[in-house]
This record gives C-alpha cells, sequence and structure tokens, in this order.
C-alpha cells in the first residue's frame, strides 16, 4: 500500500508512523506531510528514513491510504480531494465524525460499519476508549443509562499540550509558582481543568457532547441516555474514565469482570487486593484499554455498576484506532 501520514510531525502523526510499523501494516511507499514548517525535515521510521514534505492541493499524491492526523479545517478543505485522487482516507479530525454518510468507527465496536467508505471517521480519544469497554457490557446486559467523568491527559491537546506540561512541570517544582499557560485555559501543573474544548449552549463542553454523540453513533444506540464531564488533568499520554451505568437486565461485577476480560481491545486490571487497577503509568504505550475497579453501583440496584477505564490517548484513543481501521478495510492498491 502506498500510504501517506498528514501531519505526520505531531503527536498522532509519529504514533501513526510507528503503529503502522509495529503492526506489520503493508506499506510499500510511505510519504509523510507536515506544514511547510518542518518541510525537508528528515525523519527516521520504520521503513526508513523519510522526507518531510508539504501537500499540494493542485497536485494531490497518489495514495492507497492517507492518515490524518490534522486540523478539522484541514480536513474539510482536503479530504475529498485525496479520495478524489485515488487514496481511503481515514481522518482523526471531528471534520466528518457526525455525518451520516461518513462511517465513525471502533473496531472492536463497529467494524462492519466501515463497508466499502472512502472516508472513514476515527473517533474522538474519550469516545474510543470508553467505547471499546462499553459496547461488550451492552451487548451482555443492554444501556440504559451512562454517567462518565474523565482525567484526560496532556497528550489530549497534541506535542505542544505535553510539553506545556513538562515545563511548567519544571518550572514549578525549581522556582514555584505558577506555571505559565498558552495551550490550556489555566496552568495545568498541580491543577485540573474542567474545561476541554469550548462551552456549548446547554453548559456541557464539546469535548463532553462529543462523549454523547459519538458513542451513540459508533454503538448505533440514538436514543441513549449519557452525559460526560471532561477534566483535563496533568498526565502525559493516558486518558482515564471513571463510568457509571445503569443495564436493562441485571448485572453483578463477577459477570461485568467476565465479559470485559474477553472483550477485544480491553484488558482487565481488577486486582484490588494487589493495588492493580487501570492506571495513565500502566496503560500509556498499551495498546488495550485498561478496565478494573468494578463493583455494583447501589444508586441503580441490580442494574448498577461503576468502573474505571484507561487507555492510551495517542493510540487507542488515535493512532492505533486509525490504523486498526485501515487494517480492516478491503482495501487494494490502486493502479
Ligand atoms: C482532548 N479529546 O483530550 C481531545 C483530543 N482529541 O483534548
Amino acid at each position: 500500500m502506498r500510504v501517506g501520514v498528514f501531519g505526520a510531525t505531531g503527536a498522532v502523526g509519529k504514533e501513526l508512523v510507528q503503529v503502522l510499523g509495529d503492526r506489520g501494516y503493508p506499506v510499500t511507499e510511505l510519504r509523510l506531510f507536515a506544514s511547510t514548517r518542518s518541510a525537508g525535515t528528515r525523519l527516521p521510521t520504520p521503513f526508513g528514513e523519510k522526507t518531510v514534505e508539504v501537500y499540494d492541493p493542485a497536485s494531490p499524491p497518489k495514495l492507497d491510504l492517507a492518515l490524518l492526523a490534522v486540523s478539522g479545517e484541514w480536513s474539510k478543505a482536503h479530504a475529498k480531494e485525496l479520495v478524489a485522487a485515488g487514496a481511503v482516507v481515514v481522518d482523526n479530525s471531528s471534520a466528518f465524525r457526525l455525518e451520516d454518510d461518513v462511517p465513525l468507527v471502533v473496531p472492536e465496536v463497529n467494524a462492519a460499519a466501515a463497508g466499502g467508505a472512502r472516508l472513514i471517521a476515527n473517533p474522538n480519544c474519550t469516545t474510543a476508549i470508553l467505547a471499546v469497554a462499553l459496547a461488550p457490557l451492552h451487548r451482555e446486559f443492554g444501556l440504559k443509562r451512562v454517567i462518565v467523568s474523565t482525567y484526560q491527559a496532556s497528550s489530549g491537546a497534541g506535542a505542544e499540550g505535553m510539553q506545556e506540561l513538562e515545563d511548567g512541570l519544571r518550572e514549578v517544582l525549581a522556582n514555584g509558582g505558577q506555571a505559565k499557560n498558552a495551550v490550556f485555559r489555566h496552568p495545568l501543573p498541580m491543577n485540573l481543568i474542567p474545561h476541554i474544548d469550548s462551552f456549548q449552549p446547554n453548559g456541557y463542553t464539546r469535548e463532553e457532547m462529543k462523549v454523547t454523540w459519538e458513542t451513540r453513533k459508533i454503538m448505533g444506540l440514538p436514543d441513549l441516555l449519557i452525559s460526560c464531564t471532561a477534566v483535563r488533568v496533568p498526565t502525559l499520554r493516558a486518558h482515564a474514565e471513571a463510568v457509571t451505568i445503569e443495564t436493562e437486565r441485571p448485572v453483578t461485577p463477577e459477570a461485568a469482570r467476565a465479559v470485559l476480560a474477553r472483550a477485544p481491545g480491553v484488558k482487565l486490571a481488577d486486582d484490588t487486593a494487589n493495588a492493580v487497577y487501570p492506571m495513565p503509568l500502566t496503560a500509556s504505550g498499551q495498546y488495550d484499554v485498561e478496565a478494573g475497579r468494578i463493583r455494583s453501583n447501589p444508586v441503580f440496584g441490580e442494574c448498577g455498576l461503576d468502573f474505571f477505564v484507561c487507555g492510551d490517548q495517542l493510540l487507542k484513543g488515535a493512532a492505533l484506532n486509525a490504523v486498526q481501521i485501515a487494517e480492516a478495510l478491503p482495501l487494494k492498491m490502486a493502479a
């Protein structure tokens, strides 16, 4: 496959290249695209050293697969051009996620939705991490209500967000006072920020509403009652989520554990006697989403369950999911 990675120098772009290599994706030619600032940079990749190029809309490259880790505006402007030039496009941005004719895919949940589509949307990281654990529970017990609180790492704001956290921590530890902030709305070190993306008229942030809108679409449950509080926390690259569900049918922690233990993409981390539970430190760098702290929720009685999940935001939340989508497609090399 002739593969192009767009936004190749960003946090997700770099992971895309690495995941393609790690999973042995059949790449015959890899092209890296980024902004003019990075043009000409030579980057080591699992497919040899590559030179970063600038995309020219006047002559789109001949690709079989284009993986986009760029802004929504860029995707809106150029994704369909790439499709017209012969590529299947997997887009990480929010540009097309809610369009009826664009599948929004988490392969463990709805791989078939990709069908023969030539433009496929990759969900928001928080949604993808949640969906791999919610879907098997829904299949077994039926979901009625879902309440989520997130603990989202700095990587959700890209390489700049991670850098701002690292610089800020160093500054605060060395000199005290407050860290500077430009990427985040407030300093992140020693802080939590319950504000990710813009506030909506209903009082939720767009990040919170993405969890609602996208989970409904991926799971094919347009009326699912689901609410989210999204919080940025000073961790580097794994998002954690505390989840409460009310189910249609009775659920026990043992039964939920058994379901999650065999769910693809999930790793059970639920041994409280030995202090084993999902954490950013253990989930970072892993493909699977950790699930644990599974217990009955007394508010919803025999149909109530609480649990905690944690997944690498740059992998299952972005690059890994995009490559899994590509793997699930019936892709053929263009002539
Ligand atoms: C965040 N979900 O964590 C966003 C990134 N896609 O900021």
